[in-house]
């Protein structure tokens, strides 16, 4: 077999049968050995195939391949990239490369992909030879699922793709444990048991790893409240539950701090407290033990740590603790008191989809509002972790494209990074509608004192969805064009002009 075609064995062994990218030439010599039972998902910008590709991931919790051209390709990607590193997705990002005896010329396309990409990957490797083909593609699998999960580069030269590998492939297993240990577990008892005010942070591990049901039970039992993390990339826990106390504040520490030192201990579960826009004060002076499957986020913190599963830690805990503490819970209702403006009433609106749908959100001003109407159960809210936009609306495609209904809700900006990713729901029939609130421009920005005519740039993104074959429309009347918007299959966008 050629390299190419032991790639693609590969792929298929290992359960992958998909490929996200936008080709080029150095690509084709591999692509052609694509078998026909493989699906290329093409996106128009090469950052969209990357977004597609994590949200086909969120999908199917499976690693996935993405395809990008030499240097433009790679660069034109990184920022995607660096979200798949920031939120711990696994992905093998394979990129073509000149023909490896004309390196050292320097044509066209060449580019040192391992510089390059430094920073945003977990390692990167050139394949120099077919004979290391099958070890470094094996490497790169192992390493992208390997906690910390992330994304993982692979440099192809061109003619490399079609040398011979040979016939004899085996391909290893690769398990990862880290369960919990009880003495750890007995610690943590013993703290709890010491303090008379505990509550829970819950980060996007806890979705990542499937511990959601688990979180519920450890939350019950102990009687505490749950807060999701400051900068909530997936929802953790069901907003209706009567323990839930809300998203912390993703903008100030300070704002953190205030809510949290009212507790005695804070146990964080799979996510990143300090993760916020302004780190003002600094939270290490809160009590807090923190869980997760992650040593680098671990390391850099400076209270108690444990590094294991999230879920494992959470099961054991959740069977031999024995406390019960007293807090009064909140139910939805009394939260939502003051949101009553028309863009809460159609977030509300929407609550009577939401069985069926999971929500890509990427409208900054009105994220808030977003999470406190809509009623979210656990793993069913997606958002960029690294800040990046053009995400949202590319990994809500992804997303879809394995069956699942999405609902992308995008700022008028956002919408504007990665329009193409229309093209591809329209191709590939993702299950998507769009609700686009149209500020007319960056108000997230343009609110914190710069009223500069740079900060508004005024767009029809239902035009432009339009151009792409998508069905698109402005809404006239908020009940009739909700209803028109939700009220079937199709795909569609609506425009809320603002
Ligand atoms: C790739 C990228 N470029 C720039 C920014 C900075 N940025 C943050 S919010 C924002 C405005 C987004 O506009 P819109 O989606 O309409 O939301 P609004 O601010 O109006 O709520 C910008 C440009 C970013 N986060 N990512």
């Amino acid at each position: 077999m050629r390299v190419g075609e032991t790639i693609f064995y590969i792929m298929k062994n290992l359960g992958i049968r998909q490929i996200f990218g936008n080709p080029g030439t150095t690509e084709l010599s591999f692509l052609r050995q694509m078998p026909g039972d493989f699906t290329y998902y093409l996106a128009l910008h090469d950052g969209v195939a990357v977004g597609m590709a994590e949200g086909y991931y969120l999908a199917t919790k499976k690693p996935q391949i993405v395809n990008l051209h030499s240097t433009p390709g790679l660069t034109n990607a990184l920022s995607f990239i660096n979200e798949a590193y920031v939120s711990r997705i696994p992905l093998i990002v394979l990129v073509g490369q000149q023909y490896s005896n004309k390196l050292v010329d320097e044509p066209i396309l060449y580019g040192d992909f391992i510089k390059i990409s430094a920073g945003v990957v977990k390692s990167a490797f050139e394949i120099r030879s077919e004979s290391e083909a099958v070890k470094v593609f094996i490497r790169a699998y192992k390493e992208s699922i390997t906690p910390p999960y992330g994304p993982v580069l692979i440099s192809l030269p061109q003619d490399v793709a079609e040398k011979d590998a040979g016939d004899q492939i085996t391909i290893p297993k690769h398990f990862v444990g880290n369960l919990c240990d009880e003495a750890t577990i007995n610690y943590v008892i013993n703290e709890i048991n010491s303090v008379n005010s505990l509550a829970i942070v819950a980060g996007y591990e806890i979705a990542l790893f499937d511990a959601n049901e688990e979180l519920r039970k450890l939350a019950e039992k102990l009687n505490v409240p749950v807060y999701n993390e400051p900068y909530m990339s997936i929802s953790p826990f069901d907003s209706t539950h009567p323990l839930f106390k809300g998203s912390l504040s993703r903008y100030h520490a300070s704002d953190v701090m205030k809510e949290l030192e009212k507790y005695e201990l804070i146990l964080v579960l799979g996510g990143w407290l300090n993760y916020v826009v302004f780190p003002d004060v600094d939270l290490a002076k809160l009590n807090v033990i923190e869980v997760t499957y992650d040593y680098k986020e671990a390391t850099r913190r400076q209270w108690d740590t444990i590094v294991c599963s999230p879920k494992d830690f959470i099961i054991k805990l959740t069977e031999k603790v024995n406390k019960k503490f007293s807090f009064t819970s909140t139910i939805l209702s009394e939260r939502e008191k003051d949101q009553d403006n028309f863009l809460a009433e159609i977030f509300r609106e929407l609550n009577r989809y939401m069985e069926k749908y999971v929500i890509f959100s990427e409208a900054p001003t009105h994220r808030d509002l977003l999470i406190n109407n809509v009623k979210l159960k656990a793993s069913s809210f997606y958002n960029t972790r690294s800040g990046l936009l053009g995400w949202g609306l590319s990994a809500g495609v992804g997303y879809s494209l394995y069956g699942n209904n999405v609902i992308a809700i995008i700022g008028d900006g956002s919408f504007n990074y990665s329009p193409q990713a229309l093209w591809s729901a329209v191709k590939y029939e993702g299950k998507v509608k769009v609700i686009v609130i149209n500020n007319k421009g960056y108000r997230s920005l343009a609110k914190r004192g710069i009223e500069a005519d740079w900060l508004s740039p005024h767009t029809s993104p239902w035009k432009i969805a339009l151009g792409y074959g998508f069905e698109a429309k402005e809404l006239k009347d908020p009940k009739r064009d909700v209803e028109w918007l939700m009220g079937d299959d199709k795909r569609k966008l609506l425009e809320i002009v603002l």
